[in-house]
């Protein structure tokens, strides 16, 4: 995400994070093929901080996002290497979000507006993390660079904290690559676990918006650089940078309508993949 989208309605990931957190208090069924007990936590995105656990245990996490802030906010986990900070991380990432490349990007929940919800489960490997938004303020001063960077360490155990019952497989499969997005089978109306993949040599991300009636994924685009009169669209979250290779499962649910995808991680000359193609519209049937 380039820039802030205004009042995005958080009305439909507002009533859906009721179902879900319902969902969560629920014990997992035992024995049943269906359900998988995922380990969840919650991290809050403010105008400019995270607030939510420091540290975790490795292996697959359900992060919840949810977006206390004005601005839209993400949550990309970073893995930090013996050779690298945070405090490199932070400053020598450029401001369209270009970074060093010993640093890996694992993916996290994806940008929601003020209100918003994102949900994605990521399998993390132990070592030291930085949480970093790196979405712009409509100064165009990325987020991490007002603050919005932290230290996360996950380590190796056993230890479960909150448990949230899931479907065990994702319904649908989504791929990011140079430089485009591909559906291994058409998304449908619904509540669905997108498993999105990066089959590419770059980190790619996915954004999904859903767009207003008549709107186009570049009207988004332009409204983004330029905001006029009623936002064309509203944020639905997605997959953060991720490196080549990895996968992380989107939760989203998709109302009959048209959808916009993009991607805005930078080639090294620091040019966006939405401008190299990996922009994508799609329907869902009623
Ligand atoms: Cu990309």
């Amino acid at each position: 995400m380039r820039k802030r989208m205004g009042a995005l309605g958080p009305s439909t990931l507002a009533a859906w994070f009721l179902v879900a957190a319902c969902a969560s208090e629920e014990a997992p069924t035992p024995g049943t093929s269906t359900e998988a007990s995922v380990r969840e936590i919650v991290i809050e995105t403010s105008d400019f901080a995270f607030a939510g656990p420091q540290e975790m245990v490795a292996g697959p996490v359900r992060i919840r996002m949810v977006n206390k802030g004005q601005e839209l906010h993400h949550v990309t986990l970073v893995r930090i290497p013996a050779t690298g900070s945070l405090d490199h991380l932070a400053t020598e990432t450029s401001d369209v979000g270009l970074m060093d490349a010993r640093y890996e990007a694992f993916g996290g929940p994806n940008a929601v507006g003020p209100g918003g919800e994102s949900v994605v489960e990521v399998h993390l490997e132990p070592g030291s993390y930085g949480l970093i938004c790196l979405i712009p303020s409509p100064d165009m001063v990325p987020h991490f660079k007002k603050g919005m960077v932290a230290a996360f360490t996950v380590v190796d155990g056993e230890e479960a904290t909150t448990a949230a019952a899931v479907p065990a497989d994702a319904d649908l499969t989504l791929s990011l690559a140079e430089y485009g997005f591909a559906w291994e089978s058409p998304p449908t109306a619904g509540r669905h676990r997108i498993k999105v993949e990066n089959r590419g040599m770059e980190a790619h991300e996915v954004f999904i918006a859903r767009l207003a009636p008549g709107k186009t994924a570049h009207d988004l685009l332009t409204w983004i650089e330029a905001p006029e009169g009623p936002p064309p669209g509203e944020a639905l979250g997605g997959v953060g940078f991720m490196k080549t290779g990895l996968s992380n499962i989107m939760e989203v649910e998709l109302t009959p309508g048209r959808y916009a995808l993009y991607c805005f991680v930078p080639t090294v000359d620091g040019v966006p993949h939405f401008v190299h193609g990996m922009i994508q519209e799609f329907d869902v049937a009623g």
